[in-house]
């Protein structure tokens, strides 16, 4: 029986919109335990990780700015304790359900699913988050967490952020529609496999996930995936911080998360971006539970 283990990573430091730090109750609200427990999972919620409110800050403490990334200290602070949670529960053999929280907290979970293995990663998401605090246009590290865990730029050599044994021939990006032009340019000089909206719309979801599995799990232990919930359509999944209109349907998102589970590679898993002060009725984070229980196996019969 597969064991899963929920970790909360409440952080909004990340993002510009306050409100995502609210992700994990959300999610755990619209039902995540009963949902994954539905696709015959043993589930088991160790709760929140300690991240102090961005109020909390101690100027004094903050680390050198690098570039115009903003909370750098804090969110190295949040994504050192992920990757000792996540690390810990692979070494108990459970897979790691990390719930964010901002998409920064992807560090943490790529540098703990990669500190005993060789990892690929799969990356459901409207944006690319292949930033560096000198190349983003924001400043916002939830647009970043790829580049740090593979090291580029400012990120070299930091310990807190790097998975060396993640490379970007196995970091395969599904359903890319807002890429900024430094983002475009390593992903065509640095072996990603990518998949825009208009791949999904000329092959179809099944095909572009499967192959984009493949590309991911080729030659490594197994694969993060990361499911930053503005992956959807905003008419289906409305509570995130950053919408881009042209996204993936409710059937559609499923579809490919049932693949996820065939691709039996998956090693561990994040739930990210749902911000329930811009959602409608918890729709976001329902819909985030659901899609988890698919990744994890769950069918109608
Ligand atoms: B998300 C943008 N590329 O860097 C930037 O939601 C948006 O985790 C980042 O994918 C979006 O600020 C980050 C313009
Ligand atoms: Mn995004
Ligand atoms: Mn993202
Ligand atoms: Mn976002």
């Amino acid at each position: 029986m597969t064991r899963v283990r929920i970790i909360g990573a409440p952080t909004d430091y990340g993002a510009n919109r306050r409100g995502v730090d609210m992700g994990p109750s959300a999610i755990r609200y619209g039902g995540l335990a009963d949902e994954l427990a539905g696709a015959g999972v043993d589930v088991v919620d160790v709760g929140d990780l300690h991240v102090p409110r961005a109020e909390e800050r101690d100027p004094d403490t903050a680390e050198p700015a690098v570039g115009n990334a903003k909370f750098l200290k804090e969110t190295a602070g949040v994504c050192r304790r992920l990757a000792d949670e996540v690390s810990d529960t692979l070494a108990d053999g459970a897979v790691p359900l990390a719930l964010g929280g901002d998409h920064s907290i992807a560090i943490g979970s790529l540098v703990g699913s990669a500190r005993d293995a060789d990892i690929g990663a799969v990356w459901f998401d409207a944006h690319a988050d292949l930033n560096t605090p000198s190349t983003s246009p924001s400043g916002n590290v939830h647009g970043m967490p790829l580049a740090a865990a593979l090291g580029i730029d400012e990120f070299a050599g930091k310990a807190w952020a790097n998975a060396p044994t993640l490379s970007p021939e196995n970091v395969a990006l599904v359903g890319l529609r807002s890429v900024d032009s430094a983002e475009v340019d390593l992903i065509r000089d640095r072996g990603f496999t990518a998949y825009t909206m208009s791949d999904i719309d000329e092959r179809g979801v099944t095909d572009v996930t499967e192959e984009a599995m493949a590309a991911a799990a080729e030659g490594v232990d197994g694969v993060h995936v990361s499911l930053d919930l503005d992956w959807l359509d905003p008419n289906e999944a409305p509570g995130v911080g950053t919408p881009v209109r042209g996204g993936v349907t409710y059937r559609e998102a499923h579809s490919a998360m049932e693949l996820v589970d065939e691709a039996d590679c998956l090693r561990s898993m994040e739930l990210v971006e749902v911000n329930p002060t811009l959602d409608r009725n918890n729709e976001t984070a329902s819909l985030a539970t659901e899609l988890a229980a698919s990744a994890f196996g769950k069918r109608v019969i």
